[in-house]
């Protein structure tokens, strides 16, 4: 069967790029399968989405918060209705299992929902003025064009965060996609446009990173840039956007610690880890590639660990019974490869895994091996870089402050996670962990859309995606005064009678 050919949606049309090119959309899993042909977009196509975009905020900032609110709405029951198709082709794409890609796609259900209330609110603020026969306020207004541009390893669930709060707020989008997986965000936007969406308040641009996802941040009709990826690719995106003052999020790197004292209920916090380690392959900025484990019950807890990891079915998501889904590409699985060779010249400890998968299941995929290094010094490559594999090390500490010093010790720092029964060691963890997000008892990943998501140090630049982080980021605000006294009354002067 001849793979389908997706194209590009500007102003409301479906259209080639005009580059004339496209690329292939690979199964992770088996790359003898295409998912599809997509366009190889550059410049000129993003120029054409943006001046569409451009056009449409004329009338979409014009249309009533709670009428947007409804179009979203309604997308989020068709992304429901949808929810297996798209989830069955998100697997198909990235490779995630595919309870995950029905988590992911719920996840932007979940957003739809949440910011579809945001209709009704996006509360600004009334005071008393200094003068009288004078109202004040301050409301939250658009901000224009917005540029995204979104990773492969939530490929609905982070578009959602980023298209629908900069629509409830009025304005409008050109998202660029990670070149991995644009059918997932494809796909969201379609259920956007079955909803109502006028023509050009979203326009999706495929292709790659330095052909079209750096026009887009240069534009200068792009008001507004949202990144989500690596550190290293975001410090561009933040510099450039800075050039021309663009107010630019960036959701970036991670290399977050699940933190198990000797209190801690050793069986949930195998679960726990399991599933933060080796969830979603450990492609997730939240996965937990560090295991920070007091001494008291290292070794018992490393045994669990390696026991139960060893036994993870490693396959095609799109099968029920298999537990990881195979990396995203081939540089995945090379990096993965790299850190497990600095991990063992550093001296740690390979106790699991730590080979990519062999035979006629694999070999036509990107598969890992679940890795587990013990014995991991806080300062080594392992222990402070991130890998984004299904590779997790395993640190000793001495006791709580220890434990928190090295879950501090990293450039990164979005998601935490502690397990103890303690509750006074708990609160103390929720104050002293510098990050984002903090677990008591669960594991990094598993944020909730209706709260802040995003970290401090390497991993952002001072954002939020999520809840009202997102409707701070997509709004500005503007003060206004209404004098109603008839008399010019000037401010900081005339004190009174
Ligand atoms: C990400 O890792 O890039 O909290 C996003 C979680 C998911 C989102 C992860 N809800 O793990």
């Amino acid at each position: 069967m001849s793979a389908k050919t997706y194209k590009n949606l500007i102003d409301g049309a479906w259209i080639e790029s005009r580059s004339g090119q496209s690329y292939e959309n690979l199964n992770p899993a088996d790359t003898r399968d295409v998912v599809g042909i997509f366009q190889r977009s550059d410049q000129r196509d993003i120029a054409d989405a943006v001046a569409a975009a451009a056009r449409a905020f004329d009338r979409w900032r014009l249309v009533p918060a709670p009428r947007r609110a409804e179009i979203i709405y309604r997308a989020g029951e068709l992304l429901l209705e949808r929810k297996e198709e798209y989830a069955r082709q998100m697997t198909q794409e990235m490779g995630k299992v595919l309870n995950e890609a029905r988590g992911d796609v719920q996840e932007s259900v979940d957003t739809a929902y949440y910011m579809a209330g945001e209709g009704r609110r996006q509360f600004g603020v009334t005071v008393p003025s200094e003068l009288p026969n004078k109202f004040a306020m301050a409301v939250r207004m658009p901000i224009g064009v917005c540029g995204m541009i979104s990773p492969w390893n939530f490929p609905m669930a982070i578009p959602s965060w980023k298209l629908f709060p900069a629509l409830v707020c009025g304005n409008t989008c050109v998202i660029k996609p990670a070149e991995d997986t644009p059918l997932s965000t494809i796909n969201l936007v379609k259920a956007l446009m079955d909803a109502g969406l006028p023509k050009g308040v979203v326009n999706v641009v495929t292709g790659f990173g330095p052909e079209a996802g750096a026009p887009l941040v240069e534009q200068t009709n792009v008001r507004a840039v949202s990144f989500t990826g690596s550190s290293e690719v975001g410090r561009i995106v933040g510099e450039v956007a800075a050039r021309s003052f663009k107010p630019c999020s960036l959701e970036m790197g991670g290399k977050n610690a699940i933190i198990i004292l000797d209190d801690a209920n050793l069986d949930l916090a195998l679960e726990g880890v399991l599933w933060g380690a080796f969830g979603t392959t450990g492609q997730r900025c939240t996965a937990a590639s560090r295991v920070i484990v007091q001494r008291g019950v290292y070794r018992q807890f490393a045994d669990k660990l390696i026991y139960r990891a060893q036994k993870l079915k490693v396959g095609n998501g799109i099968d029920e019974t298999v537990d990881m889904g195979p990396q995203v590409n081939q540089a995945q699985v090379e990096t993965a490869q790299k850190y497990v060779d600095i991990g063992k010249n550093e001296g740690a400890k390979l106790e699991l895994g730590g080979h990519r998968l062999k035979g006629p299941a694999y070999d036509n995929g990107w598969f890992f091996e679940p890795t587990v290094f013990t014995d991991v010094d806080p300062q080594m490559r392992i222990a402070q870089e991130e890998i984004f594999g299904p590779v997790t090390a395993l640190i000793p500490c001495n006791d709580f402050d220890h434990a928190i010093e090295i879950a501090n010790g990293v450039a990164y720092g979005l998601s935490s996670s502690v397990y103890t029964r303690d509750v006074n060691k708990a609160f103390k963890a929720m104050r002293d962990i510098y990050a984002g997000i903090t677990y008591i008892n669960a594991p990094t990943i598993g944020a909730e859309v209706h709260l802040p998501f995003g970290g401090t140090k390497a991993t952002g630049n001072g954002h939020r995606e999520g809840g009202l982080g997102a409707i701070d980021f997509y709004s500005q605000w503007k003060s206004i005064y209404v004098d109603f006294s008839d008399r010019l009354q000037r401010a900081q002067i005339d004190m009174g009678e």
